[in-house]
């Protein structure tokens, strides 16, 4: 094992909790560079399933140390919950956890105004998670957020005062919501300070006499990168770097210190949310298809953290090959390749038809996205039973040949096939 980034590389929800959990026990450290409780990496071991918000995938095993990087969004109440949710189940969490001094705070009013707005675009949603991702971001970048070290500064009370001065405006005046009290946000600020605070440390720090001694770190990403703030469909994205190369900045590390980049996707493709998803087979809203039905159900296509039901759809090679690129990834890692047992045939997109012409890429412009049409390339399916597979004999030949065919095609050899949601349930190439 090498110092490895692993990124999502669809619509997020691809399995990286179980992939990283997996590859925990070979790496010495965890560290999660982005996003915040707008991520949910589900663990299942045995017939216990644990779904964590804020903290790295790698906090079931007690000789890794999680890091939280200062790229990441945190809120107060929902990471204290976390951590309680893991002491009780016996986890000593504090133990194996450091937070970056560096990290924004997500504060009541972030998730006010995410709702808000959200509320105030009626049919224009992004169709955001409600955690007020958003919103934070935002006073990072207009250098108004208060970073877990803020909680110490002297001008922290002021600092607060103006934020809510400003956001109230926003929130009663422009937007016709309800106001923010200084209780509450006090409530977070005090809880961070008693519970948060001790976790504190200098990450880059930690990271570097690590990698110094030569411990193995797993960088661990939220979200997809179709959902990155610069390369996925934008408007409809989250607002941070989802891309293998946040894990950088998000962290304090150089690019000299990753090695490989594993790229996670499942054998088909889901998005909960709005915005543009060409192969969309299956939603809430009324498309039906049976394959995309199919997936839905048996697939269990649910958000870990909001419940939502995802959109399905077929697998996009367009959109992997495109991840591949910005990612650099070295190794794919599919998951849920089970969830196809059964149907009788497989389709790939493999380019996309526009005006006429067909497209290389994801083009960057969300209405042409919207507009084109897949190219499709079918595979006969398979009606073996895969779940739980553990080595490539087990798997019959239309199932390995799908696999070989998605290598040629996104041009990235297959490191991992996840055949079930436990840690067994696992085919490494
Ligand atoms: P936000 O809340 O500002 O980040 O939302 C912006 C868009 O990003 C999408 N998004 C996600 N899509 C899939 N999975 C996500 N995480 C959770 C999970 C989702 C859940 O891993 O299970 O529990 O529902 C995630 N986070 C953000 C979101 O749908 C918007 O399209
Ligand atoms: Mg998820």
């Amino acid at each position: 094992m090498t110092n490895t980034v692993a990124i999502g590389i669809q619509w997020g929800d691809e399995g990286k909790g179980k992939i990283v959990d997996l590859m925990a026990p070979e790496m010495d450290v965890v560290a999660r560079f982005q996003g915040g409780p707008n991520a949910g990496h589900t663990l299942v071991i045995g017939d216990q399933k644990t779904v964590l918000n804020h903290i790295p995938s790698g906090i079931l095993h007690d000789e890794t140390l999680c890091l939280i990087g200062n790229g990441t969004v945190v809120d107060p109440f929902r990471l204290v919950e976390e951590m309680d949710m893991l002491l009780t189940a016996g986890i000593p969490v504090a133990e194996r956890l450091k937070i970056s001094e560096r990290c924004q705070l997500i504060l009541p009013y972030h998730r006010s105004l995410d709702a808000a707005r959200e509320a105030a675009k009626g049919k224009g949603k992004i169709g955001t998670t409600g955690k007020g991702i958003g919103p934070c971001y935002e006073d990072k970048t207009a250098r108004r957020g208060i970073r877990l070290v803020d909680l110490t500064s002297a001008d922290l009370d002021a600092r607060i005062d103006s934020n809510l001065e400003y956001v109230n405006f926003m929130l009663t005046q422009y937007l016709k919501a309800e106001p923010v009290s200084r209780t509450e946000v006090d409530k977070a600020l005090d809880l961070a300070r008693e519970r948060l605070l001790p976790l504190s440390a200098d990450v880059p720090l930690i990271l570097q006499k690590r990698i110094k001694a030569g411990d193995k770190v797993l960088y661990e990403g939220a979200q997809g990168s179709m959902l990155d703030v610069d390369h996925g469909t934008y408007p409809f994205v989250t607002s941070s770097n989802t891309v293998a190369g946040a894990a950088l900045a998000g962290l304090g590390v150089g690019p000299g210190q990753v090695d490989a980049v594993l790229g996670i996707c499942k054998a088909y493709t889901t998005r909960v949310g709005s915005g543009p998803f060409p192969t969309e087979l299956y939603n809430a809203e009324g498309m039906d298809c049976p394959s995309g039905r199919h997936m839905a159900e048996k697939g269990n296509e649910f958000g870990a953290t909001t419940g939502r039901p995802r959109r399905t759809g077929w697998f996009d090679a367009v959109v992997v090959k495109h991840a591949v690129r910005i990612n650099g990834v070295t190794g794919l890692a599919i998951t849920k390749m089970d969830v196809l047992d059964g149907l009788k045939e497989v389709k790939l997109c493999t380019g996309y038809e526009l005006n006429g012409e067909v497209l290389e890429s994801v083009p960057a412009c969300c209405q042409q996205l919207d507009q084109v049409t897949p190219v499709y390339e079918t595979l006969p399916g398979w009606s073996e039973n895969t779940f739980g597979a553990t080595s490539l004999d087990q798997l019959p030949a239309n199932a390995v040949a799908l696999l070989r065919r998605i290598e040629e095609v996104c041009d990235c050899p297959v490191s991992m096939l996840s055949t079930g949601p436990d840690r067994n349930h696992i085919i490494h190439l």
